[in-house]
């Protein structure tokens, strides 16, 4: 007999981090995590079972499908932004050869099972790519279809699984006798960059919003790798945790697509700077511009439009930029490096 549990891949990296905890609370079946390490300690009391595993093993991926029966796998495994830029092949290996892997499980498990395995898959705003910087400076709040010619490999990675997934919940296989009977139940949210409090993201451009903060925090001085007008848009982590929720819970006739923009503020650098300075007034946070990484801000809208998140799933941002630094930032992080 397999025993019934929901999947998540990537566990160990920041997203991981937020989601083992809010499932933690409301999953109703145990959660088994995949990473290529060792998952935090403090998390594994959440866990039914940590498995340090590559997503492009089959013998992994096989091991998990013969003894587990899946309502939902939340596919997080990724190298970001500018991790991939270095490693494009790797980066492609991982983030579509990888994903195509676990969209192969959930067709496995929704044939078995009879029914649809829900799918969730973290896409970015990096699948945009604006041509140059008056054209993001004018286009205002960008829509899902705008736009989609990236300048990173992560960029074209996650358009791609975005429709490959797509396509796994709409055409898989639609020659077959037995078409529909075994669906990916597929939702993916394009995230803008996400800032928690817990954890520091790795490998990624939106990385310098985390960094400015947290460094703050210890008193390390910090030179910012974007202009001081650089500016893209970011959210919480435990907002983008609550999106997840939100997004996985919605009935499925609801969905009138399967990725959706979502986001909360668009600071500039020197905006950030500033706020920091105003909770840390000690904090020295200089810039040294990497052009090549500033490019690749400027290439991603300044804002994007979530109105069909607003209306087909109710979603809404709980944190502007003040809330999110006085409200859950500021005190988590004085926590987190009181000692
Ligand atoms: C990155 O910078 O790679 C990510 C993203 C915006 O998707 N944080």
């Amino acid at each position: 007999m397999r025993k019934a549990a929901i999947l998540i891949t990537g566990a160990n990296g920041e997203i991981g981090h937020g989601l083992i905890r809010a499932l933690q609370d409301t999953a109703d079946v145990p959660v088994v995590a995949l990473d290529i390490q060792e998952v935090d300690p403090a998390l594994r009391p959440a866990l039914h079972e940590n498995i340090v595993g590559n997503i492009l093993d089959q013998n992994v991926l096989d091991s998990i499908n013969s003894r587990y029966e899946l309502s939902a796998i939340y596919h997080l495994a990724a190298l970001l932004s500018t991790r991939a830029e270095f490693s494009p092949k790797i980066a492609h290996q991982v983030n579509v050869d990888g994903t195509l892997n676990l969209l192969t499980l959930a067709v496995d498990q929704a044939r078995s099972q009879g029914r649809p395995v829900k799918f969730f898959f973290p896409s970015s705003l990096a699948v945009y790519g604006i041509p140059d910087l008056e054209t993001k400076l004018k286009a205002g709040a960008v829509k899902e279809d705008d736009f989609l010619f990236p300048q990173t490999m992560y960029g074209c990675n996650k358009l791609y699984c975005e429709l490959l997934g797509t396509y796994h919940a709409r055409y898989y296989q639609r020659l077959a006798a037995d078409a529909g009977t075994f669906r990916v139940d597929f939702r993916s949210i394009r995230f803008p960059g996400l800032i928690s409090a817990v954890t520091l993201p790795a490998g990624g451009t939106s990385d310098y919003a985390s960094e400015m903060v947290h460094a703050a925090a210890q008193g390390i001085p910090y030179d910012c790798f974007i202009r001081e007008d650089g500016v893209m848009p970011f959210m919480t982590m435990p907002d983008a945790i609550r999106a997840i929720g939100e997004i996985m819970a919605a009935p499925v006739e609801r969905l009138s697509r399967r990725v959706y923009n979502i986001t909360a503020f668009s600071p500039s650098a020197a905006e950030l700077r500033q706020i920091i300075l105003t909770h840390f007034p000690r904090a020295e946070i200089g810039f040294k511009v990497d052009d090549r990484r500033q490019d690749i801000v400027d290439s991603w809208p300044v804002e994007v439009d979530q109105s069909a998140a607003r209306e087909d799933w109710g979603w809404q941002p709980a944190d502007d930029l003040e809330s999110a630094f006085s409200g859950y930032l500021v005190p988590a992080i004085k926590e987190r490096y009181r000692h």
